[in-house]
């Protein structure tokens, strides 16, 4: 099997997140040791720690750990409840300014994605100036910092991101993804923990660079089929694409033109054959939409969506038509187009006459 290595991917974590945050929120809580997460009620609170700043790290205290034990290791930090719409809306700001550097977009969590920008940038150099343009980007727009892993794929860009925190940027690329790998203690992949840690102990096997050698038959009889799979990470190879987690209850459809258009004509043309496609899809799968998103991509590779619920459900191709083209307006005039795309969402099944009513 032959594996890919020319993609470049970029995984992109924030900073201590929900304490990076409400430091930004509340400037004299800026360069102390924040920890967010249940209340500590003196050391007899119940409940976990959501995060910490790196200042309250430096006394152990960590993710998911009893918020009482962060009491004992530090009296003095500032406790402070999650508020998590304050961090999701936030979150939404960020991914937004992810989503429009990529060619390909994952979202895996509050506050983390990956990107694939493979055709966006030609090499590895050019991949950096467009980490640092995002990062400059979100510190601009929103005060906060993140750390971003630059690799051929999204193993070895996730672990690259988590590797210099914070406001790190880490690349590694193909030809030194065997030598990034090799030293890292095996819980760097994700999959690993302290069990498997144990089994492999056993056989020898404590770093990343060890498994990367070691004999597949020797896994079998503890990790059965997962031993190939387990053997192929620790190499630094994954194919896995990066990909827009596939919402069930949307039908979409894209177009990349041959060559980038800027006659308004044309893309208003184009809109109105994609969405015959959409409206296609829809009919074949008998729903009704309440959600219409464009989406645009210059000929930059820069990539925006935008969209209009409407106030009740519909199924009609005048409609679709109607308010993509409107979407379209806010986009015209700017820059020539590669791609365009129309998605509907907020889908409710077609009621069917039920038989038992027809009888
Ligand atoms: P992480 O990215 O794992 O952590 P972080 O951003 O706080 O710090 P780092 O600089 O190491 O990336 O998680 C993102 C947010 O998710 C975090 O700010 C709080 C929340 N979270 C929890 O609520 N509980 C948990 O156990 C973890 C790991 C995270
Ligand atoms: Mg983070």
């Amino acid at each position: 099997m032959k594996h890919r290595s020319d993609r470049i991917i970029m995984h992109v974590d924030m900073d201590s997140f929900f304490a990076a945050v409400e430091q930004r929120e509340n400037p004299e809580l800026r360069g102390k040791p924040v920890v967010v997460g249940a209340d500590p009620k003196g050391g007899k609170g119940r409940g976990v720690v959501s995060t910490a700043s790196y200042e309250a790290r430096k006394y152990g205290i960590r993710s998911g750990m009893p918020i009482s034990k962060a009491y004992k290791l530090c009296p003095h930090c500032i406790y402070l409840p999650v508020r998590y719409e304050l961090y999701a809306r936030v979150s939404e700001n960020i991914m937004k300014i992810l989503r429009s550097k990529a060619v390909k977009f994952q979202q895996v969590s509050i506050d983390e994605a990956y990107l694939d920008v493979t055709g966006r940038v030609k090499n590895y150099e050019e991949a950096i100036e467009l980490a640092k343009e995002i990062k400059s980007e979100i510190y601009k727009k929103e005060k906060l910092t993140c750390s971003i892993g630059i690799a051929p794929n999204k193993l070895v860009a996730k672990i690259a991101s988590g590797y210099k925190k914070p406001d790190g940027l880490t690349v590694v690329k193909p030809e030194d993804v065997e030598k990034f790998l090799e030293l890292l203690p095996l819980r760097k992949i994700p999959g690993i923990g302290p069990k498997s840690k144990e089994a492999l102990k056993k056989l020898g096997i404590e770093t990343i660079g060890d498994l990367a050698k070691c004999d597949v038959q020797k896994l079998i009889p503890y990790f059965g089929r997962w031993s190939y799979e387990l053997i192929m990470l620790a190499k630094g190879i994954d194919d896995r694409e990066v990909g827009e987690r596939r919402d069930v209850k949307s039908i979409g459809r894209e177009r990349t033109f041959q060559e980038d258009i800027d006659d308004e004509e044309r893309l208003k043309k184009a809109v109105e054959e994609i969405a015959e496609l959409v409206h296609s899809d829809l009919k074949e799968e008998e729903y009704l939409f309440r959600t219409v998103t464009l989406k645009i991509r210059f000929s930059d590779f820069e990539t925006h969506t935008k969209s209009k619920t409407l106030t009740s459900h519909h199924d009609d191709l005048e409609t679709i038509k109607n308010v993509a083209l409107s979407l379209l307006s806010h986009f015209l005039g700017k820059k020539k187009v590669r791609l365009l795309g129309i998605r509907l969402s907020n889908l409710k099944k077609k009621q069917r006459v039920s038989l038992d009513r027809f009888l």
